[in-house]
């Protein structure tokens, strides 16, 4: 693949850059931080969304070096954001994705730990995203890792909830403390009067969630309906279209 081939030069060459996309805080519209998604612009084709190279980086193994320049650069725009006063008394947090090859590098902790150590960004201003599946496959001692820097303070997210097999038992033991869930159930809350059972699993997820200690994040939000109903479920945060799409680090923080 040819996209494959190119993606070495990429990094080296610097032509990956990372857009913002807000998290808000449903009681209040406060924006919490953003979540960093990773963009490459392309000598030739453009700029290309990280579905149609993070594929190819977690093959190759190049998402390693990949994720190491996203968690760093993101961690060093969470630095900016609160120099420029940009997250009023509490800082903005940035949520980066972790791919399942980056979960079980070895250096994990050590890497995450220096970065904010360079920085001096505290702990609570990160936050990691690891896919359901990717989390729900992991063993307890694969697991040990996030556990550590959920001890620390990073906040653990589980992100794409309910596209994956996890059984809901399971919960109990992932170092989570968010959970991200699939703009696919927000879908269904799109129409007038939205789908009964829709709301009814949602409700049910969110009530499970908390149970467990859980916050909620709910991605995909697109209207003001879907928002007041969301919100109307207990869903403690949310991220879509309808606040703001994934943009420059200049747009944050949003007014709701
Ligand atoms: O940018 P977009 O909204 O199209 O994101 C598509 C998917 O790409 C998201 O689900 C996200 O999990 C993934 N993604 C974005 N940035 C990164 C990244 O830096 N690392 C990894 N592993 N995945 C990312
Ligand atoms: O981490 P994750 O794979 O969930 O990344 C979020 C993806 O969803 C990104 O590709 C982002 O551009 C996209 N996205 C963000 N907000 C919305 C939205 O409101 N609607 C739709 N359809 N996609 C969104
Ligand atoms: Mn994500
Ligand atoms: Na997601």
């Amino acid at each position: 693949h040819h996209l494959t081939h190119h993606l070495p030069g990429a990094l080296k060459g610097c032509e990956f850059f990372i857009e913002y996309q807000p998290l808000i805080r449903m009681a209040d519209g406060r924006t919490e931080g953003a979540e960093a998604l990773v963009r490459w612009s392309h000598p030739r084709h453009g700029v290309l969304g990280p579905d149609r190279f993070i594929p190819l980086a977690e093959h190759t193994g190049l998402i390693v070096p990949l994720g190491r320049w996203v968690l760093r650069e993101a961690v060093r725009q969470a630095r900016e954001w609160q120099d420029e006063g940009r997250g009023g008394a509490e800082p903005l947090r940035v949520n980066v994705n972790l791919s399942p090859r980056q979960l079980h590098h070895p250096d994990l902790v050590e890497e995450t730990v220096g970065v904010l150590e360079e920085f001096r960004v505290a702990p609570e201003a990160l936050c990691l995203e690891v896919t359901e599946s990717a989390m729900v496959r992991a063993d307890d001692h694969e697991l040990k890792p996030l556990r550590k820097l959920s001890e620390l303070g990073v906040g653990i997210a589980l992100d794409d909830f309910g596209t994956g097999y996890s059984n809901l038992a399971s919960l109990r033991r992932l170092p989570a403390g968010t959970l991200k869930l699939d703009r696919s159930f927000t879908e269904g809350l799109q129409h007038h009067p939205a789908d009964p059972v829709d709301l009814k699993i949602v409700d049910g997820i969110v009530s499970l969630a908390h149970t467990l200690g859980l916050a909620v994040t709910v991605e995909g939000v697109e209207t003001s309906g879907q928002a007041d109903r969301l919100r109307e479920l207990g869903c403690d945060s949310a991220q879509g279209w309808y606040y703001a799409r994934p943009g420059p680090p200049e747009q944050l923080p949003i007014t709701v």
